[in-house]
């Protein structure tokens, strides 16, 4: 029998539980102080804009997993437990999980206790010298293991940030063909304040005229095919650039933002999910989900 035939034949025996919740009211939107959804059509993922039962259900069914990868490069591995016992806590409960951890010093990531269905596996990876080409070289990484070993093991991943940690839920809800997050320090500012690539040399430029969003570095996700697609345009535009010996003012975030641009993420994650107290707490902000842990910076790079 052919692969496909099985999987059609696996769809035979498919259940569909009754679900009980409240009627959507087509007269009445699920917020209106802030934007649900962009000139594309992608959602933005905001609290009370969605049901996660709803959505729990449908992705259980398609016994959906999970990858979510991080980099512990140097002494970033201190980062690791915080960030891993946070997210056995609010980190896609319920659904399989793998975390993948890239790091140059293997016997420093702790094993920490998993629940049932989640994973962890440690990755080898060379270091560099400069925390730049650290925080760039992350998007080759992440491209090379997409074809070597992400596609036959996830159906989506979430790269994030080490220096993080979990404080309310992060579920189901963000997943998507390609997403992006709302950087918290540009939300609702003009485009051309955004901190974009100036410099029409780099591939990274984007002009003052264009511009959706400013995204953030440190939160995007997708299918492996759709990762792949990023990460390799990402790698790809700062090699060209750095044999002309230049870097994007915010390194692989600028060639970030570059790609986003021209492929359109399919959902965004509003600011909920990427989150520094530095930034307050305002109104429109009902959840903080994912929060910056404070580093200083010289300390941790050098
Ligand atoms: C921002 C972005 C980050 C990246 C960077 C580029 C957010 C929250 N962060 O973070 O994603 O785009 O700007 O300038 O949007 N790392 C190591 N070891 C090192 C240095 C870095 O493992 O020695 C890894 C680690 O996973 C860290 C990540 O690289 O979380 C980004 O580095 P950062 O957090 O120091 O950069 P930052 O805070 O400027």
């Amino acid at each position: 029998m052919s692969q496909g035939a099985h999987a059609l034949d696996l769809l035979r025996d498919l259940k569909l539980p009754r679900i009980v919740y409240n009627h959507p009211d087509t007269g009445k939107p699920q917020r209106t102080d802030v934007l649900l959804l962009s000139p594309w059509l992608a959602p933005i993922v905001w609290n009370d804009t969605y049901n996660l039962d709803i959505l729990n259900a449908q992705l259980a069914q398609r016994k959906v997993r999970v990858g979510i990868t991080v980099f512990a490069i140097k002494k970033y591995t201190v980062f690791v437990s915080t960030f891993v016992d946070t997210a056995e806590k609010y980190f896609m409960v319920g659904h399989k999980v793998t975390y993948y951890v890239f790091t140059d010093r293997v016997s420093d990531i702790p094993m920490v206790e998993l629940a049932e269905g989640r994973q962890m596996v440690v990755l080898r990876v060379p270091t560099y010298q400069r925390w730049q080409d650290v925080t760039m070289r992350r998007m080759e990484m992440l491209r090379d293991y997409s074809r070597q070993r992400f596609i036959d093991e996830v159906d989506y991943l979430v790269c994030v940030d080490v220096d993080m940690r979990f404080s309310d839920e992060v579920g189901v809800e963000i997943l998507s063909d390609l997403f992006g997050t709302l950087h918290p320090g540009m939300y609702g500012l003009p485009r051309e304040s955004y901190t974009y690539e100036r410099s029409p040399q780099s591939e990274a430029y984007i002009p003052l005229d264009e511009g959706d969003f400013y995204y953030a570095g440190g939160f995007f996700g997708g299918n492996i095919e759709e990762v792949y697609k990023l990460t390799n345009f990402c790698h790809n535009a700062m090699m060209t650039d750095k044999a002309k010996n230049i870097e994007a003012i915010w390194h692989d975030e600028s060639y970030l933002n570059k790609f986003f641009l021209y492929h359109k993420p399919t959902k965004i994650l509003s600011p909920e999910y990427l989150w520094d107290d530095m930034f307050g707490t305002p109104a429109f902000l009902r959840r903080r989900r994912f929060l910056a842990v404070r580093k200083n910076h010289n300390e941790i790079r050098n």
